[in-house]
């Protein structure tokens, strides 16, 4: 059995929708970022960082966070949401590498300093707004020529690009301009453990 600590987020519905997808037995576990319970002693024993999600396997003894390695164990475990063929395996593993060191943490910059900064600073705006606007790019291309991110399959790096780019689009970015990405969007949010996914522990709400 695994528990996951977690909360409405971007990062927190990536754990969901792989466990939903994956049908994995879970118990969850809400972490209530409003009120700092990521910041608690319980917490901070499973992610001293204190942030969301965290997982416990109790079938292996394994404690993670970060959740491009819950993603990456996740699929381990199951053999499934991560191709074996090399190519596949490592595209998948790249992409999902880019959502965690590229177009996550800069969507995060955007959405904080564009919707939440108390003080709006403009060169800030314009330099999360451009780079992500290139990321999506990015993202586009590959898509324009693939239908998931790691080629014919969807993946553990599909559920990761998703989780933000659901925030994203309830924070009104939009892909008007990456069709290819808008495709790929909308097709990832049809999967009813996607559906479930973005619903637990309860739906996120626009700022
Ligand atoms: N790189 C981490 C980021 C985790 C993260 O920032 N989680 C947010 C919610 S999406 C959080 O716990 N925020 C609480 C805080 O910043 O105090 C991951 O991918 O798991």
């Amino acid at each position: 059995m695994i528990d996951l600590y977690t909360d409405s987020s971007p990062n927190g519905f990536k754990a969901t929708i792989a466990l939903e997808e994956l049908a994995l037995p879970y118990r969850l576990h809400h972490i209530d970022i409003d009120k700092g319970e990521h910041r608690q002693p319980a917490f901070l024993a499973l992610n001293p960082y204190g942030r969301i999600p965290a997982i416990v396997d109790h079938e292996t003894g394994v404690t993670l966070f970060e959740s491009a390695a819950i993603l990456l164990y996740l699929a381990e475990k199951s053999g499934q949401l991560l191709p074996q063929a090399t190519v596949a395996r490592w595209e998948a593993i790249k992409w999902l590498q880019f959502h965690a060191s590229s177009l996550g943490p800069l969507l995060g910059q955007r959405v904080h300093f564009e919707m939440f900064a108390a003080t709006k600073i403009p060169d800030a705006i314009e330099r999360y707004r451009r780079l992500t606007e290139d990321a999506f790019a990015v993202l586009d291309g590959r898509l324009a020529t693939h239908e998931w991110l790691a080629g014919d399959n969807y993946s553990i790096a599909d559920i990761a690009h998703f989780g933000w780019t659901h925030i994203a689009t309830i924070c009104g970015f939009g892909f008007a301009h990456h069709q290819h990405l808008a495709r790929w969007h909308d097709q990832v949010a049809l999967r009813p453990a996607v559906q479930r996914g973005i619903s637990l522990p309860a739906p996120a709400t626009g700022p």
